[in-house]
């Protein structure tokens, strides 16, 4: 795995951004009304979106999600130099990603209009869908076994922090007009409904023609085959696909296929502590 940086007592992959970058992002980014966030802690349905965003950005036309990859069509805020080319931007909207905790986030976004789609997913799926991207990408250290990663996780001993303050700190925003809450589980769930809902969030009343689309090139299985959604245009020593691809199930529930039954009690408790009284209510919560 490649070095990690300590921003304010989060750590970060080297490879993805510098201190430089995030200490820009927090205290001179000019977040500008019209832009459109993807945020999202790691691994909970970051490229999904990026790619329905993308696909509600050209009106259902799935050209520019075939020809430009991920990273250029809705750039992580984090990533090096990212910041400062967006911040010379002329288009707009600029669309953004960022796996960034809210408290570290561009302190500008607190006076803007700016539109945020925080999604999240089933912390124990995030942890599942961690660990393989851990075998075959250079960002987070391989566990030497799955109980590793689920201590991790559960401690915050992560890049990017602790899952649960990254949803407490975004989730003070809910109730304002310019933030939605999406589910990996209403994705999966009910995909054109979802996308329905995003649509509408970024001010678009689309026909049903336009709709069809976007769902049709937003499926697992397109995603999967598209170079320009799947990362296979990255080095092999940056993700190793051989190892793991990064399209790698998209389904929920797969932790019932790796949680030992201690595993899944034990995660439950400290979850339960360390949500306990909160008044949010996520899909599996109910389950
Ligand atoms: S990252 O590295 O943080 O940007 O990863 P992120 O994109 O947030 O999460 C990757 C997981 O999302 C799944 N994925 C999808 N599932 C269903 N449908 C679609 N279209 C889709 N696109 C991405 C991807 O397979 C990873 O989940 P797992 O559980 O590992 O398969």
């Amino acid at each position: 795995m490649c070095e990690l940086i300590n921003y304010k007592g989060i750590f970060f992959p080297t490879l993805s951004t510098t201190l430089k970058d995030l200490n820009f992002i927090e205290n001179e980014f000019q977040v500008r009304d019209d832009d459109i966030f993807n945020i999202t802690y790691p691994k909970s349905g970051t490229t999904w979106v990026t790619d329905i965003v993308s696909l509600i950005h050209t009106n259902g036309d799935p050209t520019w999600s075939k020809t430009v990859p991920n990273w250029d069509r809705m750039p992580w805020l984090e990533s090096a130099y990212v910041s400062d080319r967006l911040q010379n931007e002329n288009s707009s909207p600029r669309l953004i990603t960022s796996h960034l905790p809210k408290h570290l986030f561009s302190k500008s976004l607190s006076h803007s209009k700016a539109k945020v789609i925080y999604t999240v997913r089933n912390p124990k799926d995030v942890v599942v869908s961690l660990y393989y991207f851990s075998k075959m990408s250079v960002f987070f250290k391989e566990p030497d076994n799955f109980n590793e990663i689920v201590e991790e996780f559960l401690t915050g001993d992560l890049p990017y922090g602790s899952w649960f303050d990254h949803i407490k700190g975004w989730m003070e925003l809910m109730g304002k007009d310019n933030f939605l809450l999406n589910t990996y589980e209403d994705l999966y769930e009910d995909l054109r409904g979802s996308v329905i809902r995003i649509s509408k969030f970024l001010g678009k009343n689309f026909d049903d023609a336009i709709i069809d689309s976007i769902v049709e090139h937003a499926t697992f299985k397109s995603m999967k085959d598209n170079k320009m959604s799947n990362f296979t245009l990255l080095p092999g020593t940056y993700m190793d696909q051989d190892k793991s691809p990064f399209m790698r199930k998209g389904v929920t529930g797969d932790w019932k296929n790796h949680f030992t039954v201690v595993q899944s009690e034990y995660f439950d408790k400290i979850y339960k502590t360390k949500m306990h009284n909160y008044p949010v209510k996520f899909p599996w919560d109910r389950m």
